[in-house]
């Protein structure tokens, strides 16, 4: 039995939401908006555009498009300066464990991210060469809860949507892949990530017992 297993980022391999909140505070604080790291739930799996859209409406403000684009660029500067560093420490509790475990499974792997930044993230951390198929915010146009990023990595790795289990920490992808009818698991809270068909609260919490199940159905 063969299954394609997709992986979200943020949140999921790696806790890259801690960065994205410290880059997007420095804007927030030059525009003077109070941008709270409870705020910053809001931007998670979001694009990086409408994260800006949404911290504009936190602070009331209407800017022009080329205001915008010099935040973004800004923003990403800031953000990039914080991956400088990283390294495989940054992969959150029990990925490995499972990432390894599914290719000793010759299982599929995908990464269905929103991140322009995927790649040099998934290259710092050494784990690049795990994913059969990279889909992120370069190649998509319709961000989660459509299921575009989801179904792109299905269709390149020709596998149908039934075969499909999708790991996210975000409402938005959770829907995404049921949109998509494929299985989701939760990464988090019960209480925010209920309209998945698993949940756990991290991957130390995931036995191969478990993803032993998910290749025999
Ligand atoms: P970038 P994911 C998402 O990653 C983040 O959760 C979200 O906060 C961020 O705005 C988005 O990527 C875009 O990131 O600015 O690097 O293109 O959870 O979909 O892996
Ligand atoms: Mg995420």
């Amino acid at each position: 039995n063969k299954k394609a297993f997709l992986f979200d980022l943020d949140g999921v391999i790696v806790d890259t939401a801690k960065y994205h909140y410290l880059a997007w505070q420095k804007i927030a604080s030059k525009l003077n908006i109070n941008f709270t790291i409870k705020d910053n739930e809001l931007l998670k799996g979001v694009s990086r555009v409408r994260s800006l859209d949404i911290i504009l409406e936190l602070g009331n403000i209407k800017a022009s498009q080329e205001d915008k684009n010099k935040w973004l660029i800004e923003k990403n500067e800031e953000y990039l300066s914080y991956l400088v560093n990283m390294d495989k420490n940054e992969i959150l509790p029990g990925v490995m464990k499972v990432l390894d475990f599914l290719k000793e499974k010759q299982q599929l792997i995908a990464l269905g991210s929103a991140s322009k930044n995927a790649r040099p993230i998934l290259e710092k951390t050494g784990i690049l060469h795990y994913f059969d198929t990279i889909v992120d915010g370069n190649d998509v146009t319709n961000a989660k809860p459509d299921p575009e990023v989801f179904l792109i990595a299905a269709k390149n790795l020709n596998t149908e949507a039934k075969n499909a289990i999708v790991f996210e920490d975000s409402v938005a992808g959770i829907q995404a892949a049921n949109i998509g009818k494929m299985t989701s698991i939760g990464i988090g809270e019960t209480k925010t990530l209920h309209e998945a068909k698993y949940i756990f609260e991290n991957f130390t919490q995931i036995s191969t017992s478990f993803i032993e199940n998910l290749i025999g159905e």
